[in-house]
């Protein structure tokens, strides 16, 4: 089945009690049981949730998975695969990537005993490298947040299954429409659900998609006993989302493609991060293992001070600022200051995060008028 058709109808049934051809709602904390044990496969809705179950179905349909876990939040889904883990255990993680995720790595994991090893992981020798005994997962985002960096998925699972480490894929900037790392022979697919699969900025919530059964129940044990699962409501909106998500995705890409074109040949603007361009330093990667190059653009100025960058940021009125990205509405952010302030700044700079870098999530409004509204904005 092709991808826009799986879209439409992954894990959609009717409703077994009235046939509701939307799945429900079902705003309940428990289920009544006719005896202790006896009842219809839900006892309570930390554990079991059917609107949870119905988007838990469509999230493993997308990334061609057996299985589907929703959480409370991205940040939430990468908490439960790091609690895979004990204590004198290695991780080895890309240098860049989202603000949150290294200070959940930082800040909280490494007072449990967990090592994080940060290495520029788009050159596979420096995972290679930086495996040892002690490795036992591989934590890779392609593209990255916020510098477009490229991994090769294949090439980064050759050395994880050699190690006996598992490789957990942080998907959100490609989507499952534009990326499927299980395929490219990952253990594990992480999304922040908050972005281009809810897709209109109005819920928080993450996602894993696992092939492996025992690795499954070992995240299904912590998303339960951990409690971090998100509500039926915002179950919903995801569903509903995602039903969308190709032509988003299309219109994304589209749109993202003229701007960074645009605004390579800006005079004003000195460098445009985005892997669609084809002397980008991942391109032949990503051309390989995405369909297309999505939606998510990094530009700096020529004029390198903080001052004209908050300049950009606070003249642009379709692209409104503000952390987040992957809704239908644009969007521009300030990393240093904002999604990745919580990197120390010595750490950003030597990963090439600079204070002038601007970010931006174009939206799927007319190419035209976010042209215009750069314009205006970068003089
Ligand atoms: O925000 P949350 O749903 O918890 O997801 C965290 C997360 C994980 N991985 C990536 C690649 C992300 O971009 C994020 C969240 N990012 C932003 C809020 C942002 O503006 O970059």
């Amino acid at each position: 089945m092709k991808i826009a058709t799986k879209i439409i109808h992954a894990g959609a049934e009717p409703d077994p009690s009235t046939g509701a051809i939307m799945t429900p709602i079902y705003q309940t904390s428990t289920y009544v049981q006719k005896a202790p044990g006896d009842h219809k496969g839900y006892e309570y809705a930390r554990s079991q949730n059917p609107t949870r179950k119905a988007l838990e179905d469509a999230l493993a349909v997308l990334e061609n998975a057996k299985y589907g876990l929703a959480f409370s939040s991205g940040v939430a889904a990468t908490d439960a695969v790091i609690k895979l883990l004990n204590p004198g255990d290695e991780v080895i993680a890309a240098s860049d990537m989202y603000g949150g995720t290294y200070r959940l790595f930082t800040k909280v994991f490494e007072r449990f005993g967990i090592k994080f090893i940060y290495v520029d992981t788009s050159d596979v020798k420096n995972v290679e490298a930086a495996i040892t005994a002690n490795t036992k997962l591989i934590w890779v985002e392609t593209p990255t947040n916020p510098l477009m960096n490229i991994t090769d998925i294949e090439a980064v699972a050759a050395i994880s299954k050699k190690a006996g480490a598992l490789l957990c894929v942080d998907n959100t900037f490609a989507s499952p429409f534009l990326q499927n790392p299980l395929d490219l022979g990952a253990d594990i697919v992480m999304h922040s659900a908050t972005k281009y699969l809810g897709g209109h900025s109005d819920v928080i919530q993450g996602s894993l998609m696992i092939n492996d059964t025992e690795l499954r129940d070992k995240l299904y044990f912590i998303q339960k006993s951990c409690g971090a699962v998100p509500g039926p409501q915002d179950c919903f909106l995801v569903l509903r989302g995602i039903r969308t998500l190709h032509i988003r995705m299309e219109r994304h890409c589209f749109n993202g493609k003229i701007i960074a074109h645009w605004l390579r040949k800006h005079p004003k603007v000195a460098k445009v991060y985005w892997p669609g361009f084809e002397d980008s330093p991942g391109h032949e990667v990503a051309k390989r293992q995405m369909k297309d190059f999505g939606g998510m653009i990094s530009f700096t100025l020529k004029d390198e001070s903080i001052e004209a960058a908050n300049k950009v940021l606070s003249s642009t009125k379709l692209f409104s600022l503000a952390e987040s990205l992957g809704g239908v509405e644009s969007l521009v952010n300030h990393p240093a200051s904002m999604t990745h302030a919580s990197i120390p700044k010595e750490e950003r700079i030597k990963n090439g995060l600079s204070d002038g870098l601007i970010r931006l999530s174009v939206g799927i409004e007319d190419a035209d008028d976010l042209i215009e509204d750069l314009q205006q904005a970068i003089g």
